[in-house]
């Protein structure tokens, strides 16, 4: 029996130190609001997928997408208090909170994500902005720009006048300002407010056509290209500070290329979801006529200089901000 049971601690011994062996040293959680299949879901996935090859399987990176751990609208507050160590965040869904980086949620002309990320990145790399203070931001990015899709068509302004869409943040001050009615909700919770018929449509990007499958319900699809929605991938303080040199300078280095990789998954997936919803569901693609896309331009204006005062207001040099997009927009953006 003696023998028996040395031979049993033996095996038990030697299983407990190779499990040791190949379990990662270091575990992050990383929790995403909207569904899996959906663009900053993806995006997780594949920075997950980096860190742990480049940490050689170091860090593992636990993913809770769908708001399994934390939902759209308390991701900034369990992030701080540790509930997960990583989270994304729409910056759109928390009016006051940005006035700096809400800048990007402007209709400022950005054509693609790609250039609209590069930019959202390269402005928080230069101001740090202490909107940010209590968080580690790892990548920054920005969805495509947002357009139409509703159940009824909408070929002119006229077509709009007070219809409920869903939208969030300054783009929900967009639709007012162009004679809609917003209605501002997180995307989590758009597919039950389209069902009961509280909203008739929404306000976003196309990539939702496919990916939240809005194109069953949204036949038309009106192409304004306006604001985008500016996102932040952020991690909780101690988590940060608690990581090796080795492993904060993986994720130091995948920030802008993370925004990047994003931009151009994003850009690729507004066309596959476009043609998949033609294909699938016969959606309708609608252009304005050119008079309503000046009157777009020149009603959305004054949106900018509300944006300025209350950003000058929490200390951001607003002027400089717009200037600084305004290059990025120039450099990335053609
Ligand atoms: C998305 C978005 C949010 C969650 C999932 C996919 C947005 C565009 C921005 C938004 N595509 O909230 O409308």
């Amino acid at each position: 029996v003696s023998g028996l049971f040395a031979f049993l601690m033996m095996f038990a011994i030697l299983f407990c130190s190779v499990s040791q062996l190949q379990a990662a040293e270091i575990s992050l959680s990383y929790a995403n609001f909207p569904p899996a299949k959906t663009f900053p879901c993806v995006q997780m996935e594949r920075w997950k997928q980096e860190v742990e090859k480049r940490t050689s399987g170091k860090v593992q990176v636990q993913t809770y997408p769908g708001s399994t751990l934390l939902g759209a609208k308390n991701t900034l507050r369990g992030v701080m208090q540790g509930q997960a160590d990583i989270g994304c965040v729409s910056i759109a869904y928390h009016p006051g909170v940005f006035p700096l980086s809400s800048v990007f949620e402007l209709p400022l002309g950005f054509t693609t994500s790609t250039s609209a990320s590069l930019a959202l990145w390269d402005l928080f790399q230069k101001h740090q902005p202490k909107e940010f203070k209590k968080f580690k931001v790892l990548t920054m990015f920005a969805s495509a720009p947002s357009n139409l899709m509703t159940k009824t068509p909408v070929r002119s302004l006229s077509d709009l006048k007070g219809v409920e869409l869903r939208a969030s943040g300054i783009l929900s001050k967009i639709l007012d300002s162009i004679g809609a009615t917003p209605v501002s909700m997180p995307m989590s919770a758009t597919p039950e407010a389209l069902q009961k018929g509280v909203v008739k449509g929404l306000f976003s990007s196309f990539d939702v056509l496919k990916d939240m499958n809005f194109a069953e319900i949204c036949r038309y699809e009106t192409v304004t290209n306006t604001a985008v929605y500016p996102f932040a991938i952020i991690m909780n303080k101690s988590s940060w500070e608690a990581l090796p040199d080795d492993v904060k300078k993986v994720m130091n280095d995948l920030g802008r290329e993370q925004a990047e990789w994003t931009g151009q998954y994003m850009d690729q997936h507004v066309k596959d979801s476009l043609a998949w919803s033609k294909e699938k569901y016969d959606i309708e693609l609608i252009t304005m006529p050119e008079a309503d896309m000046q009157t777009i331009k020149e009603k959305t204006m004054p949106l900018i200089n509300d944006w300025k005062t209350k950003a000058v207001d929490s200390g951001v040099d607003a002027d400089a901000v717009l200037a600084e997009v305004e290059t990025s927009r120039v450099k990335y953006d053609s």
